[in-house]
Formats: structure tokens, C-alpha cells, sequence
């Protein structure tokens, strides 16, 4: 379909899930320069409202486009021997602890110039957009130094610029400890936020810092040095906190106003009313929690009672969680987490948008940007429900159908 952003496009009798919820009746939608400029009930629609726009499809679920917040996406190599190596007992700390795990990842990274990082992250990327995503985060961490994480960066936001997508960076320096810092954790904190923040900043690669509060990771005393060094800079925060244990991370990230705390499977009370409080969005990442093969859940109910927000991401990466295809998120949030379909799809468009600091996202009202999926099928709920792909008819992005077969 040929289109431009000052076409006038109308979609007609769309069952619509608006980001939180399924409207009760078939909606006529209508796209104008690159946002909603109509809603409308089918039954008794005018086509004269939408003032001569072309009918861009009839019938099918139209979504927002999927925001997938949480990725790490950009990679050389895989980690398929460690994979074997978990299935045959090794845990992933003990992996981490001898070297391999994310350590690994960073080896061939750093190995990697800025084109093969881009030649390894296109086909992931392209996965994602086939299964409806319209804005996806990617995060650095597996370059640790000033150099190879500004590389990361600069490949992320490339990536963006080569596909119909909108791409935020988040600088993740705190990921892991490189080998040459082995025992000198607080000299490399201070790179990460006297070189690494500074220069991330100064660029403007970065939207957002994050951090891996965890035993094999940072320590709170020095993720809070590091959020520190993000609000100098006018950085958004962000953490990964109790993945693994609890450490209370995601309350230190709510005191620094964090946008989101992502994990949060060992989350507790304390740290669900610290992040109710500071409206920070809990990113539930069901993929890594799979792949682990974890136990423990994180706090569904609390988080529930507490109104914090759920978001659903990828968490896409070499090691714990190798999957492009966001759709199965959202069932595996239903099925692990016992996030109800509707809740799983609001994680995925409206709270993943949250959760990136872009509110206006996610969303299908009128005056929203247009980042729109049509999926063949006959309700939303079906995209939790089912695992396939090929379901979406058309990927709309800033008004532009991108994506029709
Ligand atoms: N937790 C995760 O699940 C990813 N990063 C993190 O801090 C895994 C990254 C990897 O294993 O490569
Ligand atoms: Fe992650």
C-alpha cells in the first residue's frame, strides 16, 4: 500500500484494544498527519466525519503499536553452550562467577566493529517489528568501557535510523564487572559515572541509565552513585533489581524517581509501596524468568493492590532470555505470572510506554501519535492466548503503514 504521512486513512469496523482496554462496539479509526484524528462507533458511522480519507483495511483487532521497554539487542555472538550447561545444572551465577555468562557476551562485543554489531541486531530487530513492535528500548552493558559502551549506543540508535521504529537508549556501564577492574569495583563505578555518564550525555546517546543491582552485579551504595551521576546529567533512571535476590534496589530506584524497576521476582512489600509511591513501572520480564527456569514469582497481587503499574518486555539477550517475538511475552506473563490477557496486552502498549517515559504512547486515542497494529484475528485476548507468528496485517508507525502482506 503506498501511503504518506498527509494522507487521510480510515480504518473500518476494527475491534479496538485502546492501549487499557477492549471498547465495547467495532470502531471506525481515522489517521491524519501522523496521529488519531477520529474515533468513532461503527454502527451509524458517517464516512463523511473522516472527510474523504481511503480506506486503509476493513475488520480485524487493531492495538497500539507494541512498546517493548526492556531489550538488550544489540550483541555479537550467542551463549547456546551455556544454555546446555544450565540444562545440565550449572547455575547461571556459577556460570557469571566463572567468567562466562554476560562476560562472554561482552567479549565478542568488544570484538565486534559498529557495522557487524549492526549485520548481528538487524534480524532481531526485524523479528520484533514483524510481531508489532513500533518502539522498543535497547540498552548498552555488554561493551564496559568508555569506548565499546558509546559503540553500543551509537549502534542502537543507527539501528533506529534504519528501520520505521522508534528506538530509546538506555546506558547499562553497571551491567557487569569487566576483567580488568577483577577486585576494584568502586574504580570502575567511578568510570562509569565520571567517563562513561558524562561522555553518554554529551553525545546524546542516552536516554536513560540502568543498573544491575545483584550480588553478581553492583551494590545499592554504588547503583545510588551512579543514579547520582544520571540526574547530573539529566538522565532517566532505571534498574534491574531483584532478579535474583532481594536487595532492596527498587526502592532505591523509586527514590531517584525511577521510571521503572524491571524484574522483581524476590520484590517485596516494602519496595511495591516504595514504587507505588514514586509512580515507578514494574517491567515484568517473563522470558528471562522462563529461560532460568525460576521459581519464584514476583509480586503480582501486591503489585495489583498497590496500583503499580505492569509493563511487559523482551528483555531480549543472549543469555537469558534469546526471544524476538513479543507476542509470546504476553502469554508467558499470562501463563507464569497469572497476568490476565488484558493486563498482559496493557504491559505491552500503555505501561510499556509508562515505563519508557513516553505516556503518549500505547495509546489509541484521539490526538496520540498513530503507532498502530491490525492482527488477523477475531479478539484481542488472542495474543496472549495463542503462540504464532504472522498474525499482523498491517504496522502503522507515525501514521505510515509500514508493514502490510
Ligand atoms: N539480567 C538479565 O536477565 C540480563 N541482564 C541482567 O542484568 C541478562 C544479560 C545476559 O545474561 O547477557
Ligand atoms: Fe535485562
Amino acid at each position: 500500500m503506498a501511503s504518506s504521512q498527509t494522507t487521510r486513512w480510515l480504518w473500518r469496523n476494527v475491534t479496538l484494544f485502546d492501549g487499557l482496554e477492549q471498547l465495547p462496539e467495532a470502531m471506525a479509526v481515522l489517521v491524519e498527519q501522523g496521529r488519531v484524528a477520529g474515533l468513532w462507533p461503527e454502527s451509524g458511522f458517517d464516512p463523511s466525519l473522516a472527510g474523504g480519507a481511503q480506506e486503509a483495511a476493513n475488520g480485524g483487532v487493531m492495538t497500539p503499536g507494541l512498546v517493548d521497554c526492556h531489550t538488550h539487542l544489540v550483541y555479537a555472538g550467542d551463549r547456546a553452550g551455556e544454555f546446555e550447561m544450565r540444562l545440565e545444572g550449572a547455575s547461571y551465577e556459577a556460570i557469571a562467577r566463572a567468567g562466562g555468562g554476560i562476560l562472554s557476551s561482552v567479549r565478542a562485543t568488544r570484538a565486534a566493529s559498529e557495522d557487524e554489531l549492526i549485520a548481528a541486531s538487524l534480524p532481531r530487530l526485524d523479528a520484533l517489528l514483524a510481531d508489532g513492535v513500533t518502539t522498543l528500548e535497547i540498552k548498552s552493558g555488554y561493551g564496559l568501557s568508555v569506548a565499546d559502551e558509546l559503540k553500543m549506543l551509537r549502534v542502537a540508535r543507527r539501528l533506529g535510523e534504519l528501520r520505521p521504529v522508534r528506538v530509546l537508549t538506555t546506558l547499562l556501564g553497571a551491567h557487569a564487572l569487566p576483567p580488568e577492574y577483577a577486585g576494584r569495583a568502586d574504580a570502575y563505578v567511578s568510570l562509569v559515572c565520571d567517563a562513561m555518564i558524562p561522555a553518554a550525555a554529551r553525545e546524546g546517546l542516552a536516554d536513560a541509565v540502568d543498573v544491575f543491582c545483584e550480588g553478581i552485579g553492583f551494590s545499592p551504595a554504588q547503583c545510588e552513585c551512579i543514579y547520582q551521576a544520571a540526574q547530573a546529567h539529566g538522565l532517566a533512571i532505571k534498574a534491574h533489581a531483584e532478579q535474583l535476590s532481594n536487595l532492596g534496589g527498587s526502592a532505591l530506584a523509586a527514590s531517584y524517581g525511577a521510571l521503572s524497576a524491571d524484574h522483581i521476582e524476590y520484590l517485596d512489600e516494602a519496595g511495591v509501596q516504595a514504587m507505588a509511591e514514586a509512580g515507578t513501572v514494574a517491567v515484568l520480564l517473563p522470558g528471562a524468568f522462563h529461560v532460568l527456569r525460576e521459581t519464584q514469582l514476583p509480586p503480582i497481587e501486591l503489585l495489583r493492590q498497590y496500583g503499580v503499574p505492569m509493563a511487559v518486555a523482551s528483555d531480549a539477550n543472549p543469555g537469558t532470555s534469546p526471544i524476538c517475538l513479543p507476542t509470546l511475552m504476553a502469554n508467558l506473563a499470562c501463563t507464569l505470572f497469572r497476568l490476565t490477557p488484558r493486563e498482559a496486552l496493557a504491559g505491552m502498549t500503555a505501561h510499556g510506554a509508562r515505563a519508557l517515559g513516553l505516556p503518549e504512547l500505547g495509546r489509541i486515542v484521539v490526538g496520540a501519535p498513530a503507532d498502530l497494529c491490525l492482527w488477523d484475528i477475531q479478539h484481542p485476548a488472542e495474543l496472549a492466548y495463542a503462540v504464532q507468528a504472522g498474525r499482523l496485517r498491517q504496522r502503522v508507525f507515525n501514521g505510515v503503514v509500514t508493514y502490510a502482506r
